[in-house]
């Protein structure tokens, strides 16, 4: 897709913006750096499935990327794909190990911390209150902070490797729960999660999602 000058720009397909962290992911990332993309919003409807996700979703899910005849379906999928049409926007690291470390800690984000994860639902929505939560996800909370002190230590901040990359987009969802539940007092992970929320791109996506009246009743806990 192009826009009116003829430049390329990205179609970007996403759910509630309260609720949806796959979404914000990708979201997040193109915004912060500034690639060209429309957006989307179509929302959940859990009972029912949306039936409007069928015209654009292989899986019925969001988020959903579109580049002309293209369609990327994943949240790291999409954020890789960016970063390849985009080689010099940074979205990962330059150095090779920094790269690789990025790497992992984004792909141990994408198929872990379950427990955090159904315990926990974004929900940018809902007033801050301390949720009683169970070991697992105390678990999963504690290795969350020691992979930011760690990245933090190494790069010297202020994002995980310095400058914002998609490991920064992928713990993005998790910087929002968080704080809703407040889930944990380190001091360096509240200075990281400072950092990601003072960017233009979570203001301009929390100010949405707060518009937002549709509800979810799955992750309203
Ligand atoms: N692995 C996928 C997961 C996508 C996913 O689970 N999306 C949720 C929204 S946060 C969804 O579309 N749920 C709607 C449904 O299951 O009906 C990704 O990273 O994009």
């Amino acid at each position: 897709m192009t826009d009116g000058s003829g430049a390329r720009q990205f179609h970007l397909f996403i759910g509630n913006k309260n609720y949806s962290s796959w979404s914000f992911r990708p979201w997040i990332g193109l915004r912060h750096k500034e690639i060209p993309f429309t957006e989307e919003v179509v929302p959940f409807d859990f009972q029912h499935g949306n039936p409007r996700f069928r015209a654009f979703s292989p899986t019925m899910k969001v988020p959903v990327l579109k580049d002309g005849d293209l369609t990327v379906w994943d949240s790291l999928a999409i954020l890789e794909y960016a970063a390849d049409v985009y080689p010099s926007h940074g979205l990962w690291p330059a150095d090779v190990k920094a790269r690789s470390r990025a790497r992992a800690i984004s792909a141990e984000m994408h198929s872990g911390f379950t427990a955090l994860r159904g315990a926990c639902p974004m929900n940018m929505r809902r007033p801050v209150e301390r949720l009683v939560v169970d070991d697992a996800v105390k678990a999963d909370v504690a290795r969350i902070v020691n992979i930011w002190r760690d990245c933090l230590e190494v790069s010297g901040g202020p994002f995980l490797f310095g400058g914002f990359t998609i490991a920064d987009a992928m713990y993005a969802p998790v910087v929002s729960r968080f704080g809703t539940y407040t889930l944990t007092e380190d001091p360096v992970a509240d200075a990281y999660g400072a950092t990601l929320r003072e960017t233009e791109a979570w203001k301009t996506w929390e100010t949405d999602a707060l518009k937002e009246t549709w509800i979810v009743p799955e992750d309203e806990i």
